[in-house]
């Protein structure tokens, strides 16, 4: 019994070391990076409960049956009704996860009306974005990374591109990446929800120079980004349009 006491311990121990992972992610900068945020909630804790169950069964039986004397305990072949169970309730679970996540892809997909939209390229190596509203192009360098202006509690509309190799664009605290595919356009939503800089880079190793693509989003109230995009416009900050880049 003792030992028995020692698993609960190791379980409850796991619960906590899982949850205390959980806290240290992000919490998703966006609309659609809460739901991700969301999502990972319902498996984390889909996966303790499931290993919690496993494992203490596990532990259980070994210490409530192992050797001593020879005899084999009480043998179960052919049970329907245990088989059942037992390919019932991981079935349903599974189902269920699988619902859960065609239902939060479907929200990531979701395309909201209104708004602002950007057309972001990838090439070697770096970024480029175009304010599509306002004919604006910045393009990053490696030592003035892109950063992306845009404003807070709108949908941003993205058209993803890139010009040579594939490369991918990742932003850790919205949760999100999202491939650069030669040849492919790639459109999706995201709606930013606190004013901050976030961090990117492209997640797909592009060759030598990958490490110089870097980027950030600046997200601004929508008064202060209107503000930014005007003084953009045929200002002298206009960086090089698409026919310089290689
Ligand atoms: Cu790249």
């Amino acid at each position: 019994m003792r030992r028995l006491g020692r698993g609960w311990r190791a379980a409850a121990l796991l619960g906590v070391v899982a949850s205390g992972v959980a806290g240290c992610m992000p919490a998703g900068a966006t609309v659609q990076g809460k739901d991700i945020s969301g999502l990972y909630d319902v498996f984390l804790v889909a996966g303790i409960v499931v290993a919690g169950i496993v494992w203490s069964l596990v532990t259980w039986s070994v210490l409530r049956y192992r050797r001593r004397d020879g005899r084999l305990p009480v043998q179960h072949m052919g049970d329907v009704r245990i088989e059942a169970i037992w390919t019932a309730i991981p079935l349903a679970t599974v189902l269920a996860l699988f619902v859960l996540t065609v239902l939060t892809l479907g929200s990531l997909d979701a395309v909201q009306p209104g708004g602002v939209n950007i057309r972001v390229v990838a090439f070697r190596w770096q970024w480029q974005v175009v304010y599509t509203d306002a004919n604006v192009t910045n393009t990053g360098t490696t030592e003035k990374p892109l950063q992306i202006v845009l404003p807070v509690n709108t949908p941003v509309h993205v058209t993803l591109e890139s010009l040579d190799v594939n490369h991918a664009m990742f932003l850790p605290a919205f949760l999100f990446k999202r491939d650069a595919i030669p040849g492919h356009v790639t459109t999706f939503d995201i709606q930013i929800t606190a004013p901050g800089v976030y961090p990117g880079s492209c997640a797909e190793f592009c060759g030598v120079g990958h490490d110089a693509m870097l980027f950030s989003v600046r997200a601004v109230d929508m008064a202060t980004y209107q503000a930014w995009l005007a003084s953009q416009v045929g200002g002298a900050s206009l960086a090089p349009s698409a026919s310089a880049v290689p």
